[in-house]
């Protein structure tokens, strides 16, 4: 098995910087292709909403796991596989439009600039996050199709994504998070509501990674341990960040405490949670080993996850 390691030489030390950089930019591309197609069905206002959604920076964290999970399985269709993860960031993107608005976080800026909300209105929003819906959905059965997969492997790409995105999954994660405020959860509480907000899309990032590349159950196994792993780190990570971190660093202001959020750091203490997101690392590292998937581009991804400063 071999990573995705974009580095001129296999010789070379694997750099997190130049694989991201690379990366990123075929998530970009890809995103721009998708949006091609779904922006002209649609008003110019919700038009710019999504537009604003989709393409305003951002990690890409959930494409680049999905495309790094399928180069690890000894995928090679690198274009195809940049344009089936483009739909986990179309829901990414709904998730995070939605979220901003009044009445679920209320918060006005993110990625440094003002929400899609507070620039093309509550209404564009929300239509122009629920057209994100069914259109990754579309994109990614149409992208599996052009990859030459197997129909039985197209449906299965739709049914990860669907119940990742939905009531179990984030949806579900989310309604527990707003039921959440003001009391105090319980570390049990708090990591079932998270691995469904945070971590089901995260985690079928590296299924639909696997199932691309046509992987066996041992593998795609060891990616979703991995998966549920970092899922978990990288929330613990968003804790330690908004309760640390200023808003010029983080892009969007500090919202947990304001809302009176259960958190990793008001359980464990900003210490103790570090300890525990890479306590996560060093397991979901354990998970790629014990499956033989051999990636330098997860393991680094694994420790970007925690250590990142946005
Ligand atoms: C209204 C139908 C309906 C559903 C709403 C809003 C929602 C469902 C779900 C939101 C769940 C949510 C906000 C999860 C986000 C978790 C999270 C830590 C996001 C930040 O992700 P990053 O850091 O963001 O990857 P960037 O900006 O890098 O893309």
């Amino acid at each position: 098995m071999t990573a995705g390691v974009s580095s001129s030489s296999t010789e070379d030390a694997f750099s997190l910087e130049r694989y991201l950089d690379h990366e990123r930019k075929g998530v970009e591309a890809a995103l721009e292709a998708a949006l091609d197609r779904l922006l002209p069905l649609l008003p110019p206002q919700v038009r710019e909403a999504v537009r604003q959604g989709v393409l305003s920076g951002g990690k890409r964290l959930r494409p680049v796991l999905c495309m790094a999970a399928y180069r690890a399985c000894g995928g090679s269709d690198r274009e195809g596989v940049a344009h089936v993860a483009a739909a986990l960031e179309f829901i990414h993107a709904y998730s995070l439009m939605h979220d901003d608005l009044p009445c679920m976080d209320d918060a006005p800026l993110r990625r440094g600039r003002p929400t899609p909300h507070a620039v093309h209105g509550e209404a564009p929003t929300v239509l122009g996050g629920g057209a994100l819906i069914p259109g990754a959905h579309l994109h990614l059965w149409r992208s599996a199709s052009e990859m030459g997969l197997p129909p039985a492997a197209c449906r299965e790409l739709v049914a990860i994504l669907a119940q990742a995105a939905g009531a179990g999954g984030m949806v579900g994660g989310q309604a527990l998070d707003l039921l959440g405020e003001g009391r105090r959860l319980e570390r049990d509480e708090l990591d079932g509501l998270h691995r469904r907000k945070t971590g089901a899309l995260l985690t079928a990032a590296l299924s639909m990674g696997a199932v691309a590349a046509r992987a066996d159950s041992q593998v795609r196994k060891a990616l979703e341990d991995y998966g549920r792993a970092i899922g978990l780190a990288f929330q613990i990570a968003d804790d330690v960040l908004d309760a640390t971190a200023d808003a010029q660093a983080l892009g969007k202001n500090p919202s947990d405490a304001e809302l009176d959020k259960s958190t990793y750091v008001a359980l464990l203490g900003v210490d103790e949670a570090r300890g525990e997101a890479r306590r996560l690392v060093r397991l979901a590292l354990a998970s790629l080993e014990g499956g033989g998937v051999e990636s330098p581009a997860l393991e680094a991804l694994a420790s970007y996850v925690v250590e990142r400063e946005r």
